[in-house]
């Protein structure tokens, strides 16, 4: 159907009437970005989302990732498995609807912990349909179950194959190459960088990244095993590994009370630059947005109320800016928001304000707690700050000169 509308000069109500997986692969962009390299390597973070979505949930710790040997991709973990039961409403296994049906990812489960990720979260199905070929196995009450499907398209009802005393689910997938014209070749790097940066964010869980394309010099394929115990201390350990901490260990705290669960690490190192990351549902936001707001006003503010009590700022005459309290910064905030808004150029922004306030206070309570505890790191932190101010003070004094 949709190559005969792409013939005919299709109308806006015709693509209304396109169904979900067709609009896919005539818009992949709308979906995954981009169909290049970008937009490949997002089909193996959607899958892998799903497996990480399964193991924030409690039901599962070990994820694998492969690339295979004809270039495809495997990612298997050992969770409940995919559902197979016949969905009510579709009359078909839940299993298919998830794979064929855009928007179909883990609704049925209400229990679950799905946060939607912007640009992820946009299902397991976006992949199929961008894919020439994908196969579904899942190991669920000692059986096991499979599906195929090509360009999205089911080959047959989902069949159980065997008996098994495992549990999980495997997806296998080989890209489209006339949706990826660019190039269907994964990168093993590429994919090793973020299944680091998840294993730091989602601690507990270990992801196993295997290249099956070549052999090493002992003959065995290359492979990483990314697991952190630590979480965000453990990722601020691996930036700043070669950078000079100034205090004695990484400052972190973790909130999951209320509304927006929120994690944050910081450390102060002797440099002189920022190094601010921030995260909602696992997706690095390059433009900051109001989770990076409450922490700004987190930080300044509770590292302003213990200077102004410490008694040090008083042989400073100027006032200290934002910027002085974060020289030397390197910081981690991870958030998990229901409903985020993306903004920007990039839609890498957060615009929700409702998330202001509670990283605001969570890293106060956090820092407060830090410095009443830490005495020393404390005053080692505002006279860092203090000198930030100085030296910016100074600078300015000197350009004004100049200009004069
Ligand atoms: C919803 C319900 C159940 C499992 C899953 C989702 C699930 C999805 C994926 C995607 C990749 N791996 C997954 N593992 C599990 C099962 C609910 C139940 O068993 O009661």
């Amino acid at each position: 159907m949709s190559e005969e509308i792409k013939k005919n000069n299709y109308s806006a109500d015709s693509i209304q009437a396109l169904e979900g997986m067709e609009h896919v692969r005539m818009r992949p962009s709308m979906y995954i970005g981009d169909v290049g390299v970008r937009g490949l390597h997002h089909l193996v973070y959607e899958v892998v989302d799903n497996s990480i979505d399964e193991a924030m949930g409690g039901h599962c710790d070990t994820i694998g990732v492969a690339i295979n040997e004809d270039g495809s991709i495997t990612v298997e973990d050992n969770g409940r498995g995919i559902p197979v039961d016949i969905h009510k409403k579709e009359g078909v296994s839940a299993l298919e609807v998830v794979m064929t049906k855009i928007g179909a990812g883990g609704k049925f489960d209400k229990d679950s912990y799905k946060v939607s990720g912007g640009l992820h979260g946009v299902g397991v199905s976006v992949v199929n349909a961008l894919s020439n070929h994908m196969r579904s196995t899942v190991f669920r009450e000692g059986k096991i179950y499979e599906q195929e499907y090509e360009k999205g398209k089911s080959l047959y009802p989902v069949k159980q194959i065997g008996e098994t005393g495992k549990r999980g689910t495997t997806q296998t997938f080989y890209p489209d190459p006339s949706i990826f014209t660019q190039t269907i070749e994964f990168s093993y790097d590429t994919l090793a960088a973020r299944m680091r940066e998840l294993s730091f964010l989602n601690k507990g869980i270990t992801i196993t990244l295997t290249d099956k394309r070549e052999k090493n010099d002992k003959g065995e394929f290359v492979s990483e095993v990314f697991h952190s115990d630590e979480g965000l201390k453990e990722y601020i350990r691996f930036l700043d590994a070669n950078r000079e901490p100034i205090v004695s260990h990484v400052i972190s705290m973790e909130s999951d009370k209320g509304e927006v669960p929120v994690e944050v690490a910081l450390i102060y190192n002797t440099s002189y630059t920022e190094n601010i990351f921030s995260y909602v549902n696992n997706i690095n936001t390059h433009e900051g947005g109001t989770h990076l707001s409450g922490f700004r006003r987190g930080l300044t503010n509770t590292l302003k109320k213990y200077a102004d009590n410490s008694g040090l700022l008083e042989k400073l005459k100027f006032e200290i800016s934002g910027d002085d309290f974060r020289e030397g910064l390197t910081a981690i905030i991870s958030v998990k928001v229901q409903e985020p808004q993306f903004e920007g150029q990039t839609k890498t922004k957060l615009g929700n304000r409702e998330v202001v306030a509670p990283v605001s206070q969570a890293v106060s309570e956090m820092l407060e707690n830090y410095l009443e505890e830490n005495p020393n790191d404390a005053r080692t932190i505002v006279q860092k700050v203090i000198l930030a101010a100085q030296a910016r003070h100074a600078a300015k004094k000197a350009r004004e000169m100049v200009q004069r």
